[in-house]
């Protein structure tokens, strides 16, 4: 059996609950900045959460949700150039400090880190996004406590896919049964077991509750930290619900 070498953290609703208060608003924030109608409601956005990356999901909602707009000439360049405004939008969000990290996430970064393990980013989000994130939470070094961010539109298929765990590992030179993955929805799981990673932690959000996590070996409701246990819906359960590196280690052994 392979020792765990590397812990693989996707970033949206793994790391912060950012969909609904940080990329909606973002996104409803350029629609409104272009003069468009759109309003992207909580509800209406758990729906187009089924498609991952914001250029994406845009286009989705048009096919979708949307079919009576009128498509400019260049779709491509209009949906690229509502996206960047978008991302302008969610870093303020983010500067404003309106997102923190969920519960247990900087305990085990931190834990991880003391002990010498290796980290990575594995996300759909485009990369400033992360940059926002990691900086206004862990400070001005955030990124580099991760040897590698894998990120938005680095790989052509983005979750479901395996790609952009395949690419994180590559460049860590590391194979999927040294490392273990940590993920909310069920594309993020998709990708994470599809990329052949057994070791999965799944740690579910409003939007994520009722996903299909068959065959994930951990799902809880979150890391959990002392005195504030998380709850397990499926698999292995960690000691007093705090989801520890030594719980993780258990887990990849399995
Ligand atoms: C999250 C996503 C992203 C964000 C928006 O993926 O699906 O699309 O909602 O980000 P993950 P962009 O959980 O894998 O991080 O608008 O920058 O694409
Ligand atoms: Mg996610």
């Amino acid at each position: 059996m392979a020792k765990l070498e590397a812990l693989l953290f996707d970033v949206d609703g793994t790391l912060a609950d950012t969909e609904r208060d940080g990329h909606r608003v973002a996104f409803n924030a350029a629609f409104k900045q272009a003069g468009l109608d759109w309003y992207w409601s909580e509800e209406l956005y758990g729906k187009l959460l089924a498609v991952t990356g914001g250029k994406e999901r845009i286009r989705y909602y048009l096919e979708k949700f949307n079919t009576g707009f009128q498509h400019p000439e260049d779709l491509t360049g209009f949906i690229a150039d509502l996206h960047k405004s978008k991302t302008g939008h969610y870093e303020r969000i983010l500067n404003e400090g309106e997102i923190p990290l969920r519960t247990g996430v900087q305990r085990l970064l931190e834990e991880s880190r003391t002990a010498g393990m290796r980290m990575a980013v594995v996300t759909t989000t485009t990369p400033a996004n992360v940059s926002a994130l990691l900086s206004n939470s862990l400070g001005a070094d955030g990124e580099r406590w991760f040897e590698v961010i894998a990120a938005g539109d680095i790989v052509p298929h983005k979750k479901p896919a395996p790609d952009i765990y395949n690419w994180a590992m590559e460049k860590m030179g590391l194979v999927p049964e040294q490392c273990l993955a940590l993920e909310d929805s069920r594309n993020g799981y998709l990708s994470a077991r599809d990329a052949d990673i057994n070791a999965i932690v799944i740690t579910v959000n409003g939007y994520t509750e009722e996903d299909d996590f068959t065959g994930a070996p951990m799902v809880v409701s979150h890391l959990g930290e002392p005195g504030n246990p998380s709850q397990s819906f499926d698999g292995m359960v960690c000691d007093e619900g705090v989801v520890t590196l030594d719980c993780l280690k258990q887990l990849h052994q399995r």
